[in-house]
């Protein structure tokens, strides 16, 4: 009979305990759940030996990569500012939002979606394209016209209250998504 056991990071050095394999059938088997954003990767050892102690065949590299679930939501750099004068031009840049998603990268769980909230953007004067994140003019702004959606104060540019509203594509439940206001 031959008796089935595992060696490496994640069985019996740190972070022990992760897998283990049935003594018997040889078939691994995990005992937490895994973190691809902390571990990607295993390289464990199978052993495999007699009752007697003699191996029974050369120790195998076992490789295990742990697949991605789209389980962050998107980060938002916090306190962005964008500037824009008055009567700029219809696709003038104003800022380009910032964030970051910490799933695997360049697959669909890592991308990050952008749009306004609509009542933050109720006299749609602002754009932003949703895969760059870049808000733009959309209609002639005039400190008239901002005064009544929320000023917050006037220099010689004007500043105005956004909230952005950031989705990943793939999962838009709440819980995967982040909001943060962006002063302008
Ligand atoms: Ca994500
Ligand atoms: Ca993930």
């Amino acid at each position: 009979m031959i008796i089935y056991s595992l060696s490496g990071p994640g069985v019996d050095q740190p972070p022990v305990g992760q897998f283990g394999v049935d003594s018997h059938t040889g078939y691994v088997k995990i005992f937490t759940t895994l973190d691809r954003e902390k571990i990607p990767f295993y390289t464990l050892t199978g052993i495999a030996k007699y009752q007697d102690g003699r191996k029974a065949e050369k120790d195998i590299e076992l490789k295990i990569t742990v697949l991605d679930e789209n389980d962050n939501p998107p980060v938002i750099v916090a306190q962005q500012v964008g500037y824009v004068e008055e009567h700029s031009a219809t696709g003038t840049v104003v800022m380009k939002v910032l964030a970051t998603d910490a799933d695997q990268e360049n697959t669909i769980n890592s991308k990050i979606f952008y749009r306004i909230k609509e009542e933050s953007n109720r006299a749609g004067l602002f754009v932003i394209n949703c895969h760059t994140g870049e808000i733009m003019v959309q209609r002639d702004i005039n400190r008239e016209v901002s005064r009544f959606i929320s000023i917050l104060h006037f220099i010689s540019y004007f500043l105005m209250q956004l909230i952005l509203f950031i989705l990943s594509v793939k999962a838009c439940s709440p819980e995967l998504s982040s909001q943060i206001s962006v002063t302008q």
